[in-house]
């Protein structure tokens, strides 16, 4: 007699963060011991945490590796042209002030060809908060230099080590007037997830920075090893030192990562400029 074997079609499984993420775009594009994804993991959970709606909130990136996690959150989101996320995120913010809006995008994107909309929304201090990913590197377009690329350390572009001195960007950003700056690398997960509640929770501009493992470009010209090699770094030559002065916060090839909040303050926000200067008109 034929045998019939029956199987159990098993739905699938959710995920945890399955009303966070879009997992119908998954798997995402992102290299192995990339640290981008964990930035998204911390963004997500802190979004939980907050308790905003979903639909008050709107994430905005710009070209690059950095650039796609616009499309991975399930909020409204904007993936912009390279260097303008926050030129757009402004946009979204006059344009609805009730929405709660982030800017995640990387280190070329935002402080290369995106420096001088970086410099105003902070002067500015519009009202949003920018998770900068500094890989050291522009990873998306093969590895050319970027304007944190360490003194020394090589670049396809730099075949004989960058000779250009790097933005310190927790100090740009405080020196342009950010009300909220932290430095994170991903290795410190927990740490760098309570930065962004506590950013999200903040008026005005903040500016987190997270340093992350490019281990496809920027560790392989290197020969810095994987991602996980780059994690140990983190781990063995970081340092938290809150309030640190942000004049202290540059960052040498593969010398110590100093990390902490270092910028709480206030400040009115460019919305409550505005409408003040309106009321007093009428
Ligand atoms: C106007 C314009 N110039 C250049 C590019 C090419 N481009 C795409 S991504 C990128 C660099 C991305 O580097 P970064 O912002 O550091 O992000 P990462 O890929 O390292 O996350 C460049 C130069 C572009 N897409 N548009």
């Amino acid at each position: 007699m034929e045998k019939t074997i029956t199987v159990e079609k098993k739905a699938p499984e959710k995920h945890s963060m399955d009303n966070l993420l879009r997992m119908d775009r998954m798997p995402h594009i992102w290299c192995p011991g990339c640290g981008i994804g964990l930035v998204v993991t911390a963004f997500a959970t802190a979004l939980d945490k907050v308790k905003i709606s979903l639909d008050k909130t709107c994430v905005v990136s710009g070209i690059g590796c950095t650039g796609r996690v616009a499309g991975y959150v399930k909020t409204d989101s904007f993936h912009t042209t390279h260097g303008r996320p926050i030129a757009f995120a402004t946009g979204v913010k006059l344009g609805n002030p009730d929405l709660k809006v982030a800017v995640i995008s990387g280190d070329g994107d935002l402080i290369a060809i995106g420096g001088n909309h970086f410099i105003h929304a902070a002067r500015r201090n519009v009202d949003m908060l920018v998770i900068c990913v500094t890989n050291f590197i522009y990873a998306m377009t093969g590895g050319q230099v970027a304007p944190t690329t360490p003194l020394g350390a090589y670049a396809t572009t730099s075949p004989f080590g960058c000779v250009e001195p790097p933005f310190n960007i927790p100090y740009l950003a405080e020196s342009s007037g950010a009300v909220y700056v932290a430095r994170w690398t991903v290795l410190h997960l927990r740490q760098l997830t309570n930065a962004i509640v506590e950013a999200l929770n903040k008026k005005g501009f903040s500016l987190i920075e997270a340093i992350s493992p490019c281990a496809m470009y920027y560790s392989r010209i290197n020969k810095l090893g994987d991602g996980l090699d780059m994690m140990k770094f983190y781990h063995d030559n970081t340092e938290i030192r809150h309030n640190e002065d942000t004049k202290n916060l540059d960052i040498g090839f593969q010398t110590k990562i100093i990390c902490g909040k270092f910028v709480d303050r206030e400040r009115p926000t460019y919305t409550d400029s505005y409408n003040k200067w309106l009321d007093e008109r009428e």
